[in-house]
């Protein structure tokens, strides 16, 4: 298999950290490619056409997108039901995790496009603020929900850790941590797995 990455992408590390905890990290070829929406890859949109990483080209061939799709693909490479409950509550639970995740994560990616690539006379400080406001909101759930899980790493957990590990990363000024005691002390222990130690995100 082949998994288009780029080494700061919290989302492509989710598909990374997904292959380590299912053992599959061996059968995957790393690609760096180059992303931005500013600077579209015409190249790599041959194989993915939302231009997007990751993107996971499977042993036969068909090229899957985007994250959750190829977390998924992977869980069921391993037999299945290990990060992805198969069933009932813990399978909507952990989905929905998820979702949260990824919200945090595509208001964050918005917010530094915004800051990085749009020039600064056309930024718009009330749509930065809002992408904001879903970051915040994100991370408060995530607050009251983390002393209940315990050592459980399910999709939804996973893309919690690359979600809080990219702010880690590109927005530390935000001390994230400050008023979220039981979300900063379970990542304390998530991000220490070596599914998380091996993919740090880097520019
Ligand atoms: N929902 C997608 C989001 C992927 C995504 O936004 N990736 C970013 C890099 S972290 C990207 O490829 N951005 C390029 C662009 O937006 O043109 C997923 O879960 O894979």
């Amino acid at each position: 298999m082949k998994l288009w990455y780029s080494p700061p992408s919290p989302f492509a590390r989710k598909a990374r950290a997904a292959a380590i905890e299912l053992g599959l990290a061996g059968r995957i070829e790393e690609i760096r490619v180059a992303v931005a929406p500013n600077r579209p890859n015409e190249e790599f949109a041959r194989s993915n056409p939302l231009i997007k990483i990751p993107a996971l080209e499977t042993d036969a061939g068909t090229v899957l997108y985007d994250s959750r799709v190829i977390c998924e693909y992977l869980d069921a490479l391993a037999g299945g039901a290990r990060l992805f409950p198969a069933g009932g509550d813990a399978r909507w639970d952990a989905l929905r995790r998820q979702a949260l995740a990824d919200g945090i994560l595509d208001a964050g990616i918005l917010r530094r496009y915004e800051l990085a690539l749009r020039p600064e006379a056309l930024r718009w400080d009330e749509w930065l603020a809002g992408q904001q406001r879903k970051v915040e909101l994100g991370l408060d759930t995530a607050e009251r929900e983390a002393g209940g899980w315990g050592d459980a790493f399910d999709i939804g957990h996973l893309t919690l850790a690359c979600a809080l590990g990219w702010l880690d990363f590109r927005f530390a000024e935000q001390n994230w941590r400050g008023s979220r005691p039981a979300l900063a002390a379970w990542f304390a222990r998530a991000g220490a797995r070596p599914s998380m130690t091996q993919t740090p995100p880097q520019a």
